[in-house]
């Protein structure tokens, strides 16, 4: 089935993942974090091949946090909170410019919460949109909102024609697999708020320790 994965899951149980990240106090699990990516990978690869250099590039960096995860620092990597304070007081992290660590787990993550944004947008954008609204505007406009900001010409020239072959907004509600094209807005007003939570946090925390330009 179109948004259905290895596993069974649609994008519902993908989104919901997101709602695992967040603990009581505030800090974002990686696990779950990387669950969720991987979800949306599975549902962009059922899209066509067209996008597989965005998927290939999401794959990769979910690779790095993964290898994290399974090293022998992997306590240092349960939370977004403990990978910075563990990276940056190792000197683990190149601030500047690229240097001895161009693949930080304070990088890579950076650039998945940037394309976090734009999911956020999209989504919002799909959930408020007419029925006759076109995906491709609702997927440029949350692009240049967010994610365009941080690429180079030529990704945002590819992303563009890219997004040219996405469904009608009802094609792609249905290709959710969440049942009813009402059930499925009404699934992405409740599964939104913890997106939002989690972006907002990480956001912050980023913030907090100037390290929202990381080359
Ligand atoms: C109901 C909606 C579900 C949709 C699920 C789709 C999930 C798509 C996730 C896209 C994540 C893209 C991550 C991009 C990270 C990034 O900015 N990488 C660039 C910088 O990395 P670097 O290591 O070099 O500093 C990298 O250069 C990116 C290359 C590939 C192009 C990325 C284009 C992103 C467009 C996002 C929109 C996806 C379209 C989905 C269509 C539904």
């Amino acid at each position: 089935a179109m948004a259905t994965g290895d596993d069974g899951h649609g994008l519902k149980e993908v989104l919901v993942t997101f709602k695992k990240c967040l603990t009581d106090n505030q800090e974002v699990l990686l696990d779950p974090y990387l669950e969720g990516w991987k979800g949306l990978v599975r549902f962009l690869n059922t899209m066509g091949s067209i996008f597989s250099f965005i998927s290939k590039d999401v794959v990769t960096k979910i690779q790095i946090m993964e290898e994290f995860r399974s090293s022998e620092r992997k306590d240092s990597y349960v939370s977004l909170q403990s990978m910075v304070s563990y990276e940056l007081s190792n000197d683990l992290v190149d601030l500047k410019k690229p240097g001895d660590h161009p693949a930080s787990g304070c990088r890579t993550i950076l650039r998945l919460h940037r394309a976090l944004r734009w999911l956020q947008l999209f989504l919002e954008g799909l959930r408020t949109s007419d029925t006759d609204s076109r995906t491709s505007v609702l997927c440029t406009d949350a692009y240049n909102a967010s994610l365009a900001n941080y690429h180079p010409w030529i990704i945002r020239k590819a992303t563009t024609v890219a997004f040219y072959t996405l469904p009608t907004r009802d094609a792609f509600l249905e290709n959710m697999k969440v049942g009813t094209h009402e059930e499925a807005v009404e699934m992405l007003g409740e599964a939104l708020p913890s997106i939002c939570e989690v972006y907002d946090v990480t956001q912050a925390l980023y913030s907090q320790h100037n390290l929202l330009d990381l080359p």
